[in-house]
């Protein structure tokens, strides 16, 4: 008598399964903690020390006081230069100070950055010249900086494209057996853009050395965070294409730097790249040339005041005894002379030769730029002899 398989399985008796060991959870290593990363608490009081987060060295937290203070001064002094009309657009940083110089502070002079529009104060704190920085938001066509000389990208309007290039350039620097690593700084928004995914991707698959570092400030113009994503943090994003993420509180300099030190040393030793969402909050308008009354209430930014980074860590290095009255007096005038001299060098009017608009589009311009540049010339000509 022949029986099918099914009718033999139903006659045999059920056996007991043995139990199969858990399978390893394939998201280990990759997930962020439930809770964004805090080394301080709000008031400045130090929370207990963490393994996975070693605290950094005294002496840099003191450096990054020093440019966050110097930082806030210029970003005040660069909104005030829209209002005179020695700028053509700002977009303030001030909040998001601890992310802004945590980022620069966390790489080698030899490392790269890639920034965004919001980033001045970064590149500042880089130590590029500030006229330079402001030149491009001045309203001449380049960066104003050598990108190439300064390891920095120029800072990037078009939402996300810098994710891709940072990854190339990674990708290639690795190639060349170079271990330098590219910092990539980008909005909550800019996340929703499918080049911050193809950067990202790219980046996990080809194990290239680039730190993902996801400025969440609440806003992308007037659109709220609830209204961009239903992501419950925007490091699972990173955990998706298989790169290891963490979320940190963007208002704690001293876990800024810490889960960012961990980022780049990590991409530094070839492991490939990593991304770190922290949480902060612009306290201005995206621009100068923006009403945020018509979108948020202002007891929501008074809410965020009590979080001030700058208040945060002054709280801390005076506890630990590394910063007293006269320091905190020696730092502010620094950073008043820095902005003193930066008034002055924007107050002279710029040299500006419209022609050069039509320099470095092509190696070999087009006709239709040669006949372009010809017009502009031929306009240029005639108001002078108008004027004459
Ligand atoms: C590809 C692209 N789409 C739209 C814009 C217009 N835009 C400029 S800034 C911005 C909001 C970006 O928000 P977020 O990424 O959170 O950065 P934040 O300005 O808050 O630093 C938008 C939509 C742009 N610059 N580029
Ligand atoms: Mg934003």
């Amino acid at each position: 008598m022949t029986t099918t398989p099914q009718a033999a399985r139903r006659a045999s008796p059920r056996k007991r399964r043995p139990a199969t060991p858990a399978a390893p959870d394939p998201a280990a290593g990759l997930m962020p903690q439930a809770e964004p990363v805090r080394l301080l608490n709000s008031d400045g009081t130090p929370l207990p020390p963490r393994a996975d987060y070693p605290e950094p060295p005294v002496e840099a937290l003191r450096e990054m006081y020093r440019r966050m203070i110097v930082g806030r001064r210029f970003d005040a002094q660069a909104t005030a230069l829209t209002k005179q009309g020695r700028l053509a657009v700002y977009p303030s940083s001030r909040g998001q100070e601890a992310c802004q110089v945590g980022g620069v502070l966390a790489l080698r002079d030899d490392d790269w950055v890639f920034p965004t529009y919001r980033e001045s104060m970064a590149l500042t704190a880089r130590g590029i010249d500030p006229v330079e920085v402001l030149t491009l938001l001045r309203g001449d066509w380049h960066c104003g900086y050598d990108s190439a000389a300064r390891r920095t990208a120029p800072q990037c309007t078009p939402l996300a494209t810098q994710c891709v290039h940072a990854a190339g350039l990674a990708y290639g620097e690795s190639y060349q057996g170079r271990d330098t690593v590219a910092l990539v700084y980008i909005g909550d928004g800019a996340t929703s853009e499918g080049d911050f995914h193809e950067g990202v991707n790219f980046a996990a698959v080809f194990k290239a050395p680039v730190v993902y570092f996801v400025q969440n400030n609440r806003y992308a113009i007037s659109v709220p965070l609830s209204r961009q994503t239903a992501a419950p943090s925007l490091a699972y994003k990173g955990v998706g294409y298989g790169v290891p993420s963490e979320q940190v509180d963007g208002n704690d300099p001293v876990a800024v730097l810490a889960v960012l030190n961990r980022a780049v040393a990590h991409a530094r030793a070839g492991k490939g790249p990593y991304l770190v969402e922290a949480h902060t909050y612009r306290m201005e308008p995206h621009t100068n040339a923006d009403d945020q009354t018509r979108y948020r209430d202002a007891d929501e930014v008074e809410a965020w005041r009590d979080r001030d980074p700058i208040a945060r860590l002054e709280t801390y290095l005076r506890a630990r005894d590394v910063l007293d009255d006269a320091a905190v007096a020696e730092i502010a005038e620094q950073a008043e002379a820095y902005a003193a001299r930066l008034r002055e060098r924007m107050n002279a009017q710029p040299t500006v030769d419209p022609l050069s608009l039509f320099e470095h589009v092509y190696a070999q311009p087009t006709a239709q730029l040669v006949e372009q540049r010809e017009q502009v010339r031929a306009e240029l000509a005639a108001a002078q002899e108008e004027d004459a």
